[in-house]
């Protein structure tokens, strides 16, 4: 997938990063002052965000990678009250940077996604709404299981959903409306810098527990003769989408084996040889994770016998970018969790 433009991108990174910031600072000096060393070094970190996410939308194809990108940088600078005008000032500097240290030959595709980007940002809008809208049963309880979690009240919070459940409210509905839900409803709060990190990680890791006290209505079903192997790339930290995969496929009655987080390419290679896994579901969320799915899926197709294990890839940057998992060799994506195993039926069947 990669081309030579972004694979200098991703060579250079740090270098090209260090030059942006360098112009950046000698152009608002007044400005930088104030933030010293650790300013500087943080300008540079985000400079080389920006860079990684335009190499892979370079080789993805796809300006929606970084448009999108620009737009959460945006919301977050806007959440710390950090003027606007850094970001397209680094842009810009980026943009005369590319210019100067990229062969004539590659600038085209490289200043088109960067044009548009810088275009977009401009245009973005600083508030995003919330994910909890609504006013039926189960938009209630997502608020009120959230307003619980906000309150380091997680008892209650587990009560209300355990509570639901024995009145007979499906999982799968708990899972995508209150769980998925109040998930992204905390990345939102903690983008607009409305909560802390802190925060975010006790309601993560107490909708981890809240999951885990499901588990014996997930187990309980009928098994059919399907195995599933779910994994989170090498790297990547976010391992509930995967893990609500994981585990509609069990309440459907397959066979799975979740590997969770981070997780090293060739270990999930052997694992799906292993357990001869009909479908192996990857999960990414940070963009630039997506090279790790492609060189998964590639280094499985080295190694396979004839049965062919089908691979289905999600996560949020295959979600912006429809045609992605073609590109990267996959042989479907899903967007939710419930919609996976109705892909992996139909592949199986195909
Ligand atoms: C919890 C969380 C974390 C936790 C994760 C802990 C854990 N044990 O999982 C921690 C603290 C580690 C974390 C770290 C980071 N995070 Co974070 N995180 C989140 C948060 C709040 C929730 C993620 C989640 O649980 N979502 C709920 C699940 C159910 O949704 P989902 O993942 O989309 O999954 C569904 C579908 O996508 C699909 N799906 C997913 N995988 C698969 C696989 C297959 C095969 C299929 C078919 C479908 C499929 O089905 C799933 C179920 O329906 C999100 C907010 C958000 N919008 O999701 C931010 C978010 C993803 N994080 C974000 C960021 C920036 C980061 C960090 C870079 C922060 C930092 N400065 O360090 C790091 C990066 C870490 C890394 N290298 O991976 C940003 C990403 C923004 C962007 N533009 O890329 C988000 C969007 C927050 C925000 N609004 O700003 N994070």
């Amino acid at each position: 997938m990669s081309n030579q433009a972004s694979t200098t991108l991703r060579k250079q990174e740090h270098a090209l990063a260090e030059k942006i910031v360098d112009l950046q600072y000698f152009r608002q000096a007044a400005f930088w002052k104030p933030y010293g060393q650790p300013g500087r070094e943080k300008s540079v970190r985000d400079a080389t965000y920006h860079l990684s996410y335009l190499a892979e939308a370079m080789d993805a194809d796809d300006s929606a990678l970084y448009i999108e990108y620009l737009a959460w940088v945006k919301v977050l600078f806007a959440g710390l009250n950090f003027p606007e005008e850094v970001l397209i000032s680094t842009l810009d500097c980026t943009r005369e940077v590319l210019v100067e240290e990229f062969p004539s030959s590659e600038q085209p595709r490289l200043l088109e996604i960067l044009d548009k980007g810088i275009q977009s940002v401009k245009e973005a809008p600083v508030i995003l709404p919330t994910y909890i809208e609504g006013d039926t049963s189960i938009d209630n309880l997502a608020r009120q299981y959230l307003e619980a979690l906000l309150r380091a009240d997680r008892q209650n919070a587990s009560k209300m959903i355990l509570n639901d459940v024995q009145k007979g409210e499906s999982i799968k509905k708990i899972y995508i409306q209150v769980f998925q839900r109040t998930q992204r409803e905390v990345g939102r709060l903690w983008q607009t810098n409305q909560i802390s990190v802190a925060q975010e990680h006790y309601c993560t890791a107490a909708t981890q527990m809240v999951m885990s006290q499901l588990y014996p209505y997930i187990f309980s079903g009928e098994h059919k003769d399907r195995r599933l192997v779910a994994a989170c790339v090498g790297g990547e930290l976010h391992e509930i989408g995967a893990r609500m995969v994981a585990d509609f496929f069990e309440m459907e009655g397959w066979d799975t084996y979740f590997l969770g987080a981070n997780t090293p390419p060739e270990t999930i290679v052997a694992t799906v040889l292993e357990r001869k896994a009909d479908i192996l579901a990857l999960s990414a969320t940070m963009t630039f994770h997506i090279s790790k799915v492609a060189e998964i899926i590639s280094l499985l197709r080295t190694k396979e016998s004839p049965a062919r294990t089908r691979v289905l890839v999600g996560g949020y940057p295959f979600n912006l970018s429809s045609e992605l998992w073609k590109k990267i060799g996959a042989d479907g994506y899903a967007p939710d969790a419930e919609t996976a195993v109705l892909e992996a039926d139909r592949l199986i069947q195909a």
